[in-house]
């Protein structure tokens, strides 16, 4: 017997069918962030990175055009198993040398994209206006200024947003996240905390009178709790979007690095889900702060997992990564992290949930924590290693990252 048909037998002893596991591991989509491969610079050349956010170190190799970057993701998607779909910022659009601003971008500045997109064979690409790393973020604000004229032109830009992510979606033939963060906020103590919030209720209001197809384009909020030069105020914090989106039919995108530090996204997630069809998530790794590190299996990762593969939810739960990591190979960095949330998926998909659900409303306590401990034990990373295997995907991944590294990678001087 192979190590994949003992481990078969394991979970099946538990009542688990680990055919059915890798099956729907093959379903579930995960959208690739663009950002880890350039540090977040972006290609449209609008300005250096602000907005509260850092990537740190100055490992060999990032991607420095439309060209490398797409080399770097093409490498990086054919080592990742499972449904792929890309996730990009609107400051990657391909402009060709036309002179024209975020506020005037079009479906166009984005058809190369969707060329390497389709080439790819991706599920669909998500979408994010990109409010920061320009000139026209003014004091740290965006739709959350009281200079009409900067409020303006951020509106506008999102305005252009919905229409290049329904363009995205019709030609992908799948819907499109457009996920919307800024990082308006006050470095020390505001005199005043409503306003701010009230200008950015107005300009999502603004944002939203454009018709658009729901069906196509899924528009989500996502809320932080502070960011680096920002760290006493936030406009768009919880509260504001949790609001807003229940009134106005939007979707919440959660990510796990923007609460307080024993506030866990897992948690979150079933709440969300009582109350919306939809939510999206960014998923990262904070250490200390808000500090996008690569995303590892971790026990905050796997109980993610689970709330979204036991409460049957992996067509609500939209999930994209969000990290990035100058101070290593920023192609093993997207991998790793794929991977982690992929190994954090089927760890919940071989859980007995039925019957761990069962203990608890049976008030089993005692049962339920015990056999939560041998669930631990069970052989994972063998049916990890035939779900690559069948994916066609080598588990070492590392000895194929530093070929390229040494081929590719280290002419980019
Ligand atoms: C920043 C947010 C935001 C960005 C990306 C680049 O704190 O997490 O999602 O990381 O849009
Ligand atoms: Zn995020």
């Amino acid at each position: 017997m192979t190590k994949y048909e003992y481990a078969k037998a394991d979970y099946a002893e538990i009542g688990v069918d680990s055919e059915q596991a890798i099956e729907k591991l093959a379903k579930i989509p995960i959208s690739v962030h663009c950002w880890q491969g350039d540090d977040v610079i972006g290609l449209d050349g609008a300005g250096a990175l602000s907005g509260g956010i850092q990537t740190t170190g100055n490992y060999i190799g990032r991607a420095r055009n439309f060209e490398e970057l797409k080399a770097d993701l093409s490498v990086a998607f054919s080592l990742m198993p499972g449904k792929k779909r890309l996730n990009l910022h609107a400051s990657y659009a391909i402009l060709n040398g036309e002179k024209v601003d975020r506020n005037a971008y079009r479906p166009e500045h984005f058809a190369s994209w969707v060329q390497f997109a389709k080439e790819q064979g991706l599920d669909g690409i998500d979408f994010n206006p990109t409010f920061f790393s320009h000139s026209m973020v003014k004091d740290g604000l965006t739709l959350s200024s009281p200079d009409e004229t900067v409020r303006k032109f951020w509106v506008d830009h999102c305005k252009a947003c919905i229409k290049i992510s329904e363009y995205l979606a019709t030609e992908m033939n799948s819907h499109c996240l457009m996920n919307i963060w800024i990082p308006d906020g006050y470095k020390d103590v505001p005199a005043d905390r409503l306003s701010p919030r009230l200008r950015l209720k107005q300009s999502l209001d603004e944002i939203l009178s454009i018709p658009y197809d729901k069906s196509k384009v899924v528009i989500a909020v996502e809320s932080k709790v502070f960011g680096i030069g920002v760290e006493s105020y936030t406009v768009g914090n919880s509260e504001f979007y949790m609001n807003y989106a229940a009134k106005n039919g939007l979707c919440c995108l959660l990510d796990n690095g923007h609460y307080h530090p024993t506030e866990v996204v897992s948690d979150k997630i079933p709440s969300m889900l009582a109350f919306y069809d939809k939510v999206a998530l960014h998923v990262t790794r904070g250490v200390r702060w808000d500090s996008d590190h690569v995303v590892l299996y971790e026990d905050e990762l796997k109980e993610i997992a689970k709330e979204i593969v036991r409460n049957n939810a992996t067509e609500k739960v939209l999930i994209g990564l969000d990290y990035f990591d100058a101070s290593i190979n920023r192609i093993s960095a997207w991998v790793t992290g794929y991977r982690a949330m992929q190994k954090a998926l089927l760890n919940a998909l071989l859980l007995p949930n039925e019957r761990l659900k069962t203990l608890q409303n049976e008030g089993k306590f005692t049962e339920l924590m015990t056999m939560q401990e041998e669930c631990k034990m069970l052989p994972l990373g063998a049916v990890w290693q035939e779900y690559l295997t069948r994916q066609n995907v080598a588990e070492d991944y590392f000895a194929e990252v530093q070929n390229y590294e040494n081929n590719v990678l280290k002419e980019r001087k």
